[in-house]
C-alpha cells in the first residue's frame, strides 16, 4: 500500500483512459467505471468493511449523526490494497493532477436511513483558475446507488469554477440547479476531480449504502 511516504510517480500511473473519457474528465470533472470490483472482492470488502466497523473506532474526525465512519482502512486489512492501485483509477488520478501524487486517506462510509445529507464542498482548498487540481477523490460503491439511498451528489464542470462555492449553496437543504445524482451498481468506482462540488446526501430508502473513500492528493 503506497503511504504519504511512497508517491506514485506522474509517468507510473498507467495510460489507460481512452480520448472520450479523458474529454469528459476534463469537462465534467468525473467519470463512473463499472464492474471494477468482482464478486468475490466485493463480497470480501463488504465483509472487512464490517469487520473494520466493529472494531472501530466508528468515527473519524468527521462528526456526522446518523452515518457509521472508519479511518484507516489501510491499516486494517489487505483486501483494501487494491483500492488504493487500480490502474484504471490511478490513470484517471494522473489525468486530474499532472504531477505525482500519493494516498492521503482511505477510509469507509455509511449514511444510515434518514441520514447522511451533507452541504456541498470541495476537498481542498479553493483554487485560483491558475493553479494545478491538488486532490482526487474515489469513491467505491460497495451496494448500489439509487436515487434514494444517499447516492453522491456532483456539479458537473465546477473544478472549473475559480470562485468560491456561495455560503448558501453550502447549506445541506440547498440543491444546485446543476446537480446530478450519480446512480450505479455495486462494485463501480466514481472518481472525480476533488475540486468538483459534491457531498453525500439523505438515504432516504431502507438500503445500506456503505462506500470506501479513497483520496489521492498531489505531493
Ligand atoms: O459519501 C459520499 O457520497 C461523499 C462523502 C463526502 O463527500 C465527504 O464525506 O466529504
Amino acid at each position: 500500500m503506497k503511504s504519504t511516504a511512497e508517491p506514485f510517480p506522474a509517468g507510473e500511473c498507467g495510460s489507460d483512459l481512452n480520448e472520450r473519457e479523458k474529454n469528459a474528465l476534463d469537462r465534467d470533472g468525473y467519470l463512473v467505471f463499472r464492474d471494477v470490483i468482482g464478486p468475490q472482492w466485493l463480497e470480501n470488502l463488504r465483509a472487512a468493511f464490517e469487520r473494520a466497523m466493529r472494531e472501530g473506532p466508528q468515527t473519524s474526525d468527521k462528526k456526522e449523526t446518523g452515518t457509521r465512519h472508519v479511518a484507516n482502512l489501510a491499516s486494517k486489512d489487505p483486501v483494501f490494497e487494491g483500492v488504493c492501485t487500480s490502474p484504471k483509477v490511478l490513470a484517471t488520478a494522473r489525468q486530474i493532477l499532472k504531477r505525482p501524487f500519493r494516498v492521503s486517506q482511505l477510509s469507509g462510509r455509511d449514511p444510515l436511513p434518514g441520514f447522511g445529507q451533507q452541504g456541498l464542498h470541495i476537498d481542498w482548498y479553493q483554487r485560483s483558475g491558475s493553479e494545478p487540481f491538488s486532490i482526487v477523490t474515489t469513491i467505491w460503491l460497495l451496494d448500489d446507488f439509487t436515487e434514494r439511498n444517499g447516492a453522491t451528489r456532483l456539479v458537473p464542470g465546477s473544478h472549473l469554477v475559480p470562485t468560491p462555492l456561495p455560503k448558501s449553496m453550502q447549506e445541506p437543504a440547498n440543491r444546485h440547479p446543476n446537480q446530478k445524482i450519480i446512480t450505479a451498481s455495486a462494485g463501480s468506482v466514481l472518481v472525480f476531480n476533488g475540486h468538483v462540488y459534491h457531498s453525500g446526501t439523505r438515504n432516504d430508502s431502507n438500503a445500506p449504502r456503505r462506500v470506501l473513500q479513497c483520496l489521492f492528493l498531489a505531493n
